[in-house]
């Protein structure tokens, strides 16, 4: 067996923390030979979920949950972590506009960022899942000067693994058997699913994929909305789905992705494909060695160049909304 890998699950207590670790306790993220040292973070007044978070994990007497620990203090649960994964914060609720959720959740990844700089293993991964993610993950990125800016990324699998569901179920196909899927931008109704690379049993010559009006007027703007009609319909936002996506996000950065095929992640623009420099930007990326690697030279078309531009311009402006809140 490897040795245990540390693992720091923030906002525990909530409905994703509550599901990710139990993918991660369970082997599900890391993969069934990975020991982990699990660490939950909440706030003081969650303190007793988490308690009882931690009970259920024991009830299940899982062999590779090496050790287990509660926390309600960021500079405990983030020392000597090699995957922080965060996840707490306010989520969006029915009806709330994202400048609120912008103005609530700035000061958690300040913070957060400044703790990871502190004390994480040299070696740390950070995911950030609460929203808005993409600025979010700035934020803590920009507060941790000490760790390399790649190791930073936040999260749009769940966006991906809409899109390789819904061209599925289109299709009448395995999701094994697509390819090259990508999100670009902003995990927001912004994004840009996008099928112009996707390949079906490594061709494109499959009607779906050539079929700009089912593209442009159903396949985008679904899943552009997914997560809205998630919380229409369940009353909370997406819970289970984000606990997988986080564990397909964390697993391919930890296990690399497979040869001919990319994930979705944002990662800090250096302007690639026209994006603006210094945001988080979601792009198809491969990983080799835990090192993602935006996919170059694919070719783009006006109507993508335009829906990427948007996304730049929307992340430009929420990156501008929150250094003036900062100032
Ligand atoms: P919940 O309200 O169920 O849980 C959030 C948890 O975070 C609570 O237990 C809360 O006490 C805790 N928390 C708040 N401030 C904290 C802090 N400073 N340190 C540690 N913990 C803190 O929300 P949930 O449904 O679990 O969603 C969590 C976040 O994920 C939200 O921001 C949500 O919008 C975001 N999501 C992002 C997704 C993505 O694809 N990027 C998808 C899933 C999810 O909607």
């Amino acid at each position: 067996m490897p040795q245990p890998i540390r693992i720091t699950v923030t906002g525990a207590a909530g409905n994703v923390g509550y599901a990710l670790s139990f993918c991660i306790a369970t082997g599900s993220t890391l993969g069934p030979e990975q020991p982990v040292d699990l660490v939950l973070l909440d706030i003081p007044p969650m303190a007793t979920v988490l308690e009882g978070v931690a009970l259920e994990l024991e009830d299940c007497a899982l062999p590779l949950l090496n050790s287990l620990t509660v926390s309600t203090d960021p500079r405990e649960a983030f020392r000597g972590t090699q995957y922080a994964l965060l996840v707490g914060s306010k989520p969006r609720t029915k009806g709330a506009r994202r400048g609120d959720l912008i103005e609530s959740n700035l000061p958690i990844f300040v913070s957060q960022g400044q703790a990871l700089n502190e004390c994480a293993a040299d070696d740390v991964r950070i995911a950030v899942v609460g929203n808005p993610a993409n600025l979010n993950c700035l934020l803590a990125q920009r507060n941790a000067p000490d760790i390399p800016p790649e190791r930073f990324s936040a999260l749009t699998r769940l966006d991906h693994d809409r899109a390789l569901g819904l061209l599925a179920r289109h299709t009448g196909v395995s999701p094994r058997r697509i390819t090259n899927i990508a999100i670009w931008g902003n995990h927001s109704a912004t994004q840009y699913p996008c099928l112009q690379h996707a390949r079906i049993d490594d061709h494109r010559d499959w009607p779906a994929l050539r079929d700009e009006t089912w593209i442009r007027e159903t396949f985008i703007p679904c899943i552009q909305q997914r997560g809205a009609e998630v919380i229409e319909k369940r009353g909370q936002s997406s819970a289970a789905s984000a606990a997988n996506a986080i564990s397909n996000h964390v697993r391919s950065w930890h296990q690399g992705t497979p040869e001919g095929d990319s994930v979705s992640m944002a990662v800090l623009s250096q302007g690639e494909y026209g994006t603006p420099p210094g945001v988080f930007f979601s792009f198809p990326v491969t990983i080799a060695e835990g090192n993602p690697r935006i996919v170059p030279d694919l070719p783009l078309d006006e109507f993508d160049r335009g829906m990427i531009e948007a996304n730049g311009a929307e992340l430009v402006r929420e990156r501008s909304i929150a250094e003036k809140i900062l100032s």
